[in-house]
Parts: structure tokens; sequence; C-alpha cells
């Protein structure tokens, strides 16, 4: 065999083991849906990272489920209903603003399809820290990080059954923190807490119940160590300018 028909099997072979193993959760045709700058309410994105890559903390089992099985789901029943309506040429925030005329078809599963975009988007293996203007913002809002965590925590443990946990900033640009009930978010007319979310948590038990089972405060403390802060500091940035 010559020397470049190797290097060629070999490259195959390694895509083939990417593929076998997930290492690669969906295909490269919906990777311009991974930043949230131009939401695509037709496309069902790629994960930003390999099943595995929040481990031990979020473990790949869960990520696998929750992706190409919950995940997925929501994205094509939001699509089955708005299908054949003028929703479907109309963008997600404009369908959020007024989901309560648009039915729960669409409020729960456009919420579901959208949060956990978000979601993905805000988690990361590789944490790092807030930004200057953000750490001071929560500062100035919370009093310091460790009681933002806390309030943070607090709403995402104290929210009854499903929900989620966010962190987003008003309309009079201030950040709050507060939790929202099945898949509704900041973005929705209908929820008691209105914003741009800025970082989100899913408290749904299928977010978590393989790992800790009922202990979702465990799975709050997991969190923090995958917080992909940059994104984070760049929604922050973006909805106070
Ligand atoms: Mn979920």
């Amino acid at each position: 065999m010559k020397r470049t028909n190797i290097f060629k099997n070999l490259g195959l072979g390694i895509i083939a083991v990417m593929i076998a193993t997930g290492a690669y959760a969906a295909g490269p045709e919906s990777l311009k849906n991974t930043t949230m700058e131009k939401f695509d309410i037709h496309v069902f994105p790629a994960l930003p990272y390999a099943y595995d890559a929040l481990e031990p903390y979020i473990d790949a089992r869960t990520m696998e489920i929750h992706y190409d099985k919950h995940h997925r789901a929501y994205f094509n029943n939001f699509v089955a209903a708005i299908k054949d309506t003028p929703l479907d040429n109309s963008t997600i925030d404009k369908i959020f603003a007024k989901v309560s005329e648009a039915g729960d078809a669409v409020r729960n599963n456009g919420g579901g399809f959208y949060n956990h975009v978000f979601f993905w988007n805000n988690l990361s293996p590789k944490p790092g820290a807030p930004s200057a203007e953000l750490s001071a913002a929560i500062n100035k809002t919370f009093g310091s990080f460790d009681k933002f965590k806390e309030l943070f925590g607090n709403a995402a443990k104290t929210r009854f059954g499903s929900g989620w946990a966010w962190l987003y900033v008003t309309s009079d640009n201030k950040l709050a923190v507060g939790s929202t009930a099945n898949q509704d978010n900041p973005l929705m007319d209908v929820s008691p807490v209105k914003g741009t979310p800025l970082l989100a948590l899913d408290v749904w038990e299928h977010a978590y119940y393989l790992k800790y089972q009922n202990r979702r405060p465990e799975y709050v403390e997991a969190f923090w160590s995958v917080v992909n802060w940059a994104e984070v500091s760049k929604r922050f940035k973006e909805a106070v300018k």
C-alpha cells in the first residue's frame, strides 16, 4: 500500500470511529445554529461538544438521551405545530412574545426546542470566568458572586416539578434570577419572569435523574463546574447595549 493510501485509510478510520462513538452528535449541516445570534427555527443544531465532554458533572448517557431524544422530540413537534401556519415564517422571539395566542403545542415544544439550544450553549467543558462587566453587575445586584450562586441555586432547587432556572436582564437593564415552569422562558408573554435570558439551568428530572436520581441539589452544584462564562458574558454584553 502506498504511503498516501495508508494516511487516507487512517483518516477514514478515525471518522468511522467518531461516528461509531457519537463524538459528533449531529451533522455539520446544523452547526450554524450553535450560537444564539441567528436562531433558525427550522434547524435542529448540533451539540457544540461530545456527549461525554461534561463528565463527570453531566454524564454522557444523560447528554445523549437528553439531546437526541428529548430535545429532538421538542424540535420535531414544534416544526409540526407551526407547519402551514404564519408562524412558520416568523422568528422565535416574535413567536414567544405572543405565545399565549399560539397554543400549547407551540408553547411547550417551541420552549423545549429553544431552551435546550440555549442551555447546551451555556455549558462548556472549559468554564472560564464571567467578564469584568458581568462580574461587576452581579456584585452590584446580588452583593457577591456567592450570593448570586445561592439565589440562582435556590431558584433551581425550589422550582416545583419540571422547569428552568434563569439569570436574565429585565427591561430596565437589571440582572435578576427566577424560574419558569415546564418549558416556559423569560421571552414568553406567559412567563412570570420576563427579560433577556443569559444563563439557563434545566431542572427537569430527565436532565439529571440517571446520575443524581432525586438529588437535584447535587446536580445544581455540579452545574457551576461547566458554565460557559464566555457565552454568558457575551449574552450580557448584547442584552445591555
Ligand atoms: Mn431538558
